[in-house]
């Protein structure tokens, strides 16, 4: 009997599986009923597996290098899908009968058991083509079946972005148009690209959304954080959503880096924490109408990194939000 249902996140290395520490314990703080369970690959440390263990419920070392099988081979006809192939696998997880998948660059803002109500393959359109499902959060139901039709797919088809939100968009190919309930609203999979793509949408429902995702290349963790003034140190990109970004370090350094520095001792390693206080710099603001401002905008020209930096739009976002 496969009854039991789960949450699934992947950690390929110790930056991630801080991700997935953030992400375990923000679906425990919302009261999940579902077990939790981390794929993680063979570079993630000794001292990160003793706190995922902590974690969650189920820590699965993927080895697809090692493991001999059909991922193995799929592996070796396409070398350049190895994270890829380590995501697929839990489609391997049959001992449950539906999963909840999340990247370990998301973080659960309110409780979404209400996600394993929906069927194979539901998930959030993304941003960048809605006719595309973000393969961020999906739900899925384990099967030795589809896995195999899935490494199937990946040696024959490859995957049209180099990852496995284009394999995975491949082989479901049929999401955009046959079942409107396999289309996760996107309050289950926010990312910040809305904020400069639909401003007025953000502002309208981004006080609803229940998982963000740290879209992009600048990750929670690439950042510094100063615990002295509880906040990120320095320019904070847009895309990370400065909001939420803080959120995410004030739940790490509350509740996981305590539980780090429990297993590293005395060795040191990069909490990606500091105490000393930060150097106040003000950004001289450049003096442009409101008006120009506007078309400058309209035409996709925003000042990202001055006038309309994610600071200055947070300042704004606050004040539509409270
Ligand atoms: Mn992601």
């Amino acid at each position: 009997m496969a009854a039991e249902q789960a949450f699934v996140t992947l950690a390929t290395n110790d930056s991630y599986a801080r991700g997935a520490m953030v992400l375990g314990k923000s679906l425990r703080n919302h009261e999940t009923s579902k077990k939790l369970v981390v794929l993680i690959g063979p570079h993630v440390s000794d001292q990160s597996r003793a706190v995922l263990h902590k974690i969650f419920d189920e820590v699965r070392l993927v080895d697809v290098l090692d493991s001999g099988d059909t991922a193995h081979l799929a592996m070796m006809k396409r070398p350049d899908l190895g994270v890829t192939f380590t995501k697929l696998h839990c489609w391997a997880l049959t001992h449950y009968s539906k999963c909840v998948f999340m990247d370990a660059d998301t973080l659960v803002l309110s409780n979404i058991d209400e996600l394993f109500d929906r069927e194979e393959l539901s998930a959030a359109p993304d941003p960048g083509w809605p006719d595309c499902f973000n393969s961020g959060v999906f739900v899925f139901r384990p099967s030795n079946e589809t896995y195999g039709k899935l490494l199937q797919y990946c040696t024959e088809h490859g995957s049209f972005d180099g990852g496995d939100q284009g394999v995975l968009n491949g082989f479901f190919s049929d999401w955009a148009t046959a079942d409107i309930n396999k289309h996760l609203p996107f309050i289950y999979n926010m990312s910040s690209i809305a904020i400069y793509t639909y401003l007025p949408a953000f502002k309208q429902y981004g006080a609803n959304a229940k998982v963000v995702h740290f879209l992009g290349q600048m990750k929670p963790w690439s950042y510094v954080y100063n615990t002295t003034q509880r906040r990120v140190r320095g320019d904070v990109q847009a895309s990370s959503q400065p909001g939420l970004l803080q959120q995410w370090w004030a739940l790490y350094s509350a509740e996981v880096l305590p539980m780090l520095i429990r297993e590293y001792g005395d060795q040191p390693f990069n909490s990606g924490c500091e105490e000393e206080a930060e150097e106040s710099e003000e950004r001289v603001q450049p003096l442009v109408s409101s008006a120009e401002r506007k078309q400058r905008w309209e035409q996709g020209q925003a000042d990202y990194m001055g006038i309309d930096s994610f600071d200055n739009i947070q300042k704004k976002l606050d004040v539509f939000l409270k």
